[in-house]
């Protein structure tokens, strides 16, 4: 291939690394490894050996179907199946918590409900299953599995074809024609991933490069799709543009240029892989130039596999802000990891988001039931938090509303209504952590105990309030009509479920917001006039 192929303009530089950019790409390797980016080989081994047993299962499963439904053997041994995976394991970007991403191709005589329950049946006769828990009603239906002290994510997809060969590849988009949405979305993962390895000049240098992206997105808090940030796909695809564009550049350039590249981009113009492709589907393609909603997204990443998607639709006003401020970080940092200042750690080093703030609002989502209850009703309330953002964000004298990229879950077993009162009331600020201590975590020896499960949210506010003219924010307005949109969830009910939005200040965090040997800010002594 001519190097001009890669992407949709051509390289900005082909120069090879000098002995220099060499060094400094040793030193991120070991630095990544340091952190335990990677696996052992030995592990990495065992997650062939379980895909080769999930490749053997498929068949055995697509088999069984086929008999049942009257084939002959010789059809029913034809009928195939076959397994690919997508995610980080798929992307060469995984480490040792990292799951594997699978998904089940068949062919079309078998349905998504013999996934459910044959493929089921498969694997609760295998000696290495050791959990096992199915949502089919998911947007993208799913089994998670822990099989062989490896985490599985299983999917599905029923192509309108009779066998699926063992060689069959899915880059073809005419096999995406007669199936139904939950199918494609099905498939998406694995034709995304796989066409962005097909697009970077050289896998390797893209995949280092990525792993050191991902983990200072992780550190800096700014990894994490229902938030408002980037998630693992789109990062990706964010590297892959910048290795089109420095096709012979080390793992290590490639970082530094992203800084740059990404500082300077003109958002909203988009970061496409290739030319986005037209196809057989009534399904609708990005396209701003068509569709007004297209036109909102502030940093369009485009998945390059038909039919093309906004992998950061969900980017605010203020998250932008924040991913932007990241990147000039991004640029100092690895100027002075250049002139021998700095190192890998520092760009690596974890953010300061309980220090950065004065003002946080604290959204606590609580459920007086089970887990499984209140895992659906966070679940809801966390996929909302980006719209409070944005409501937040068009307030007068608010500069930016920054959410945090992950909730905090807490259970407590109070031995009345008035200790349940205390602790809601009390939940998200620092009081909780002096009644915690008397209240247990177990229904222990509790009569009937009020059981209640709580998530808490944060988002850190930086205010303005000269230009507003107004002495005192109201976010009354967005605070409401968040708590309609989450009284307004199908399953809401009042008698269970509680939402709240609680203003903390900062010296008021509750201890659990700080990773143990964290300091917690300190109130700079006062000055003497
Ligand atoms: P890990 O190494 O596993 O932590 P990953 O990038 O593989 O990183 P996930 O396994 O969480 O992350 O996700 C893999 C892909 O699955 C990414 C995305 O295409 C899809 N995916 C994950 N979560 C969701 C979700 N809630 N809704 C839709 N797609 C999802
Ligand atoms: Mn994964
Ligand atoms: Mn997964």
């Amino acid at each position: 291939m001519s190097l001009a192929s890669y992407g949709v303009t051509p390289p900005i530089s082909i120069a090879n690394p000098t002995p220099k950019e060499n060094e400094l790409n040793d030193s991120l390797i070991k630095e990544l490894k340091q952190r335990g980016s990677f696996e052992s080989e030995a592990a990495t081994r065992k997650r062939v050996e379980v895909l080769t047993l999930f490749q053997k299962l498929t068949e055995e499963f697509v088999y069984r179907v086929s008999i049942k439904k009257n084939m002959s053997e010789g059809m029913a041994r034809d009928a195939g199946g076959k397994i690919f995976t997508f995610g980080s394991y798929r992307l060469g970007v995984y480490g040792p918590g990292s799951d594997i991403d699978t998904l089940v191709v068949v062919p079309k005589h078998v349905s998504r409900s013999d996934f459910f329950e044959i493929f089921t049946e498969l694997l609760k006769a295998r000696p290495e299953l050791e959990e096992i828990a199915s949502v089919p009603d998911s947007f993208v239906p799913i089994i998670k599995l822990e099989f062989g002290g490896i985490s599985i994510d299983l999917i599905f997809a029923r192509l309108d074809i009779p066998r699926i060969p063992k060689d069959l590849s899915l880059d073809d988009k005419n096999l995406l024609k007669n199936i139904d949405e939950k199918d494609l979305r099905s498939l998406n993962g694995t034709r995304v991933t796989d066409e962005i390895l097909t697009l970077v000049p050289k896998p390797t240098v893209f995949k280092h490069a990525l792993r050191c992206i991902k983990m200072w997105a992780q550190q800096r808090a700014i990894y994490a799709n229902v938030y408002g940030f980037p998630g693992g796909v789109a990062w990706a695809m964010l590297v892959a543009r910048i290795c089109q564009l420095y096709p012979n550049a080390v793992s290590a350039v490639i970082v530094e240029k992203f800084f740059h590249i990404y500082s300077q981009w003109s958002w909203p113009q988009p970061v496409l892989l290739k030319q986005i492709e037209d196809g057989p589907l009534q399904v609708r393609v990005w396209n701003p130039r068509l569709y007004s909603l297209d036109r909102s997204h502030r940093m369009p990443v485009i998945t390059p596999a038909y039919p093309s998607m906004c992998a950061t639709h969900n980017i605010t006003a203020s998250t932008q802000k924040v991913i932007l401020a990241e990147f000039k970080r991004g640029i100092e940092v690895m100027n002075g990891i250049v002139s021998g200042e700095k190192t890998w750690s520092d760009l690596l080093e974890r953010h300061d988001f309980f220090y950065k703030y004065k003002f946080y609002l604290c959204v606590v989502a609580g459920t007086e039931s089970s887990s499984e209850e209140h895992l659906k009703y966070s679940g809801m309330v966390e996929s909302k938090l980006r719209l409070l953002v944005q409501k937040l964000e068009v307030v007068d004298g608010v500069d930016l509303a920054h959410p945090y990229i992950k909730a905090f879950d807490n259970v407590y077993f109070c031995p009345d209504e008035s200790k349940a009162k205390e602790v809601l009331d009390a939940y998200g600020t620092s009081a909780i952590d002096k009644i915690a201590k008397d209240i247990p975590v177990e229904k222990g020896e509790l009569e009937k105990p009020h059981e209640i499960r709580l998530t808490k949210l944060y988002i850190g506010l930086k205010l303005d309030l000269s230009k507003s003219g107004e002495r005192k924010l109201d976010i009354q307005f967005p605070c409401s009509e968040f708590f309609n949109i989450c009284k307004g969830w199908q399953d809401f009910d009042a008698k269970i479920h509680s939402i709240q939005i609680k203003n903390v200040k900062l010296y008021d965090l509750p201890d659990d917001v700080y990773l143990e040997g964290e300091k917690r800010p300190t109130k700079a002594p006062k000055r003497k006039r």
